[in-house]
């Protein structure tokens, strides 16, 4: 039985009643009203502390929330996810990242087959390459050992790897270089070879159909570099090029040797690869050992998001916080704040992972919603943000949730560092909710035309996720968690939350175009008069010295 369309869902209307009476509400009042709330609402599991009492919610509304998460069916829904059930309905496919962090002797049946022996093996083939080219054992085509590598991939084969990579830098073996090439732009690659020595070069490439131009180009042009500078031995490729791939045919069409490519399977979409063998980049930067503390806290997560009562369930909340801001409020983006500055790239990961999986308009049966999804993710890490952005968060005139990241040890303990950055999470956080009233401005001595400029509203909502230390496992406890506030927040909306038909319908867009501009002879063009004219110019440009 599926859940009723979800205007119709008794929770909802009760949440849009609800909603009238608090939004005139003030964060000041409801801590003054309820001194305990900084204590009650919160929630703890698997290392991971969440604060979420300065937000725009009281025991009420966390009740109606949960409600809704039941009327929608979550709980079923997680389960269906787990058994792997074809949830992604417009592919006909099973979602199962989860699989790829199951511990060795798990069972996850995909079309009545375990597929964690499958997942186990892979694993063991990266370790064991990874072993190899850590050693220094793995030679290129010269002899010489690997000191480089570059991941070629795009979207959800590069955004993961850099992130991992950024993220667990404090745990890579420095003596190897590690560089990513995504965009079709020939200078991506053109600085990502820079200084490099071919002979000691390794290409990983990333590519789930390994038919994605962007990535096919790049690894054709990775090829003729590397032939020009080994002086063409085409036998080079062999020990200088690994594919990651589903596609074994197109992987050896391409010239690289079966028995170098690592396989993944059409469950586990691009966005959720980075625990794959996408993550061989991660694997050969960390060692298998640190890779695979990742995959058990990711799978720590897993089973906290599948076991856990819906009211300490760490993604359950935050994805209904996302609800509550993105449906009643009209907030139209969530921002992301990490103060760790290895996680640097964590927003721009969170960008896809959020924003290709709940930027959809249908429900599962391809009915028009009437109401808004996929807020839109953004972010950078503090403190660097509180000199720029931040001014709009906190005075401008739209509501912008925040999830605050923070450690309680720095990776890199140096004098008062990390007590400064703490201070500021935490000013952060309390200046938002409470802000700055007109009569506090006035004690300070402002004068009196300036007390408005210096007024803080205040009643700015923020979660606070607080864990002990960035290790390889808390990055993947923090990755799962937003995986499944993304499912969380799909299923309350009754959308696809794994398919992207808006990214294939950019992979094929471009395709008639480039004969338009490669072609010798002036084309007949039938598009738009601005396209018509746009190609013509640009037609012109290339024709010029
Ligand atoms: C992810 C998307 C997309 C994909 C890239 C690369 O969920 O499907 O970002 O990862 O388009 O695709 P390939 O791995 O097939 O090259």
């Amino acid at each position: 039985m599926s859940a009723a369309p979800l205007r119709q869902r008794p929770a909802w209307a009760a949440l849009e009643t609800h909603h009238r009476e608090l939004q005139g509400r003030h964060l000041r009042e409801l801590f003054a009203e309820d001194p305990g709330r900084g204590e009650r609402l919160t929630a703890e599991a698997v290392g991971v502390f969440l604060d979420y009492s300065k937000n725009r919610v009281t025991d009420a509304t966390m009740r109606l929330l949960l409600r809704l998460a039941v009327e929608s069916d979550l709980r079923e829904r997680i389960d269906a996810m787990f058994r792997g059930e074809k949830i992604n309905v417009s592919e006909q496919r099973a979602v199962l990242h989860v699989a790829l962090r199951a511990p060795r002797g798990a069972t996850v049946l995909v079309d009545g087959r375990n597929v964690v022996p499958d997942v186990h093996a892979v694993l063991d083939k990266m370790s064991g390459f990874a072993d190899q080219v850590r050693a220094g054992a793995w030679t290129g085509h010269t002899g010489k050992r690997i000191r480089s590598v570059i991941n070629i991939g795009i979207g959800g084969s590069d955004l993961g790897p850099v992130m991992a990579y950024e993220a667990l830098k404090h745990y890579s073996d420095r003596s190897l270089r590690f560089r990513f090439v995504s965009n079709v732009d020939g200078t991506d690659f053109a600085e990502a070879v820079q200084g490099l020595d071919p002979a000691e070069t390794l290409f990983i490439v990333s590519s789930k159909t390994f038919t994605t131009l962007e990535t096919m180009t790049n690894a054709h042009t990775a090829r003729d570099w590397l032939l020009a500078g080994l002086q063409g031995a085409e036998s080079a490729i062999a020990q200088h090029f690994v594919a990651v791939s589903t596609n074994a045919k197109a992987v050896a069409g391409f010239g690289i040797d079966p028995a170098n490519m690592f396989g993944f399977w059409d469950w586990v979409g691009g966005r959720y690869s980075m625990d794959s063998a996408i993550g061989l980049s991660t694997m050969l930067a960390i060692g298998p050992t640190h890779f695979r503390e990742m995959l058990d806290g990711f799978h720590q997560m897993d089973e906290h998001f599948r076991t856990a009562p819906f009211d300490r369930n760490l993604p359950v909340l935050l994805g209904l916080l996302a609800i509550w801001y993105t449906d009643f409020f009209g907030a139209q983006t969530v921002a992301v704040l990490p103060y760790e500055q290895y996680l640097k790239r964590f927003p721009a990961y969170l960008q896809q992972l959020t924003m290709e999986s709940n930027g959809k308009r249908v429900t599962l049966d391809g009915t028009p919603v009437d109401y808004v999804t996929g807020p839109i993710y953004w972010g950078e890490p503090g403190t660097n943000g509180q000199h720029s952005f931040y001014q709009l968060i906190h005075q401008g005139t739209r509501l912008i949730p925040c999830d605050f990241l923070a450690f309680g040890h720095s990776l890199n303990p140096l004098g008062r560092h990390h007590d400064l950055l703490l201070a500021n999470v935490f000013a952060q956080t309390e200046a938002l909710a409470f802000g700055k009233t007109a009569e506090q401005v006035k004690a300070e001595g402002t004068p009196e035309w300036l007390v408005p400029h210096r007024v803080f509203e205040g009643n700015r909502p923020s979660n606070t996720l607080l864990l002990d230390r960035l290790t390889p496992a808390a990055l993947g406890k923090l990755v799962a968690l937003y995986e499944h506030s993304v499912f969380t927040q799909g299923t309350i909306w009754s959308i696809d939350s794994f398919d992207q038909w808006g990214v294939e319908l950019g992979k094929v867009l471009a395709q008639r175009i480039v004969p338009e501009l490669e072609d010798a002879a002036e084309p007949t063009l039938d598009h738009d008069s601005s396209t018509n004219s746009l190609i013509r110019r640009y037609r012109k440009l290339k024709g010029s010295a």
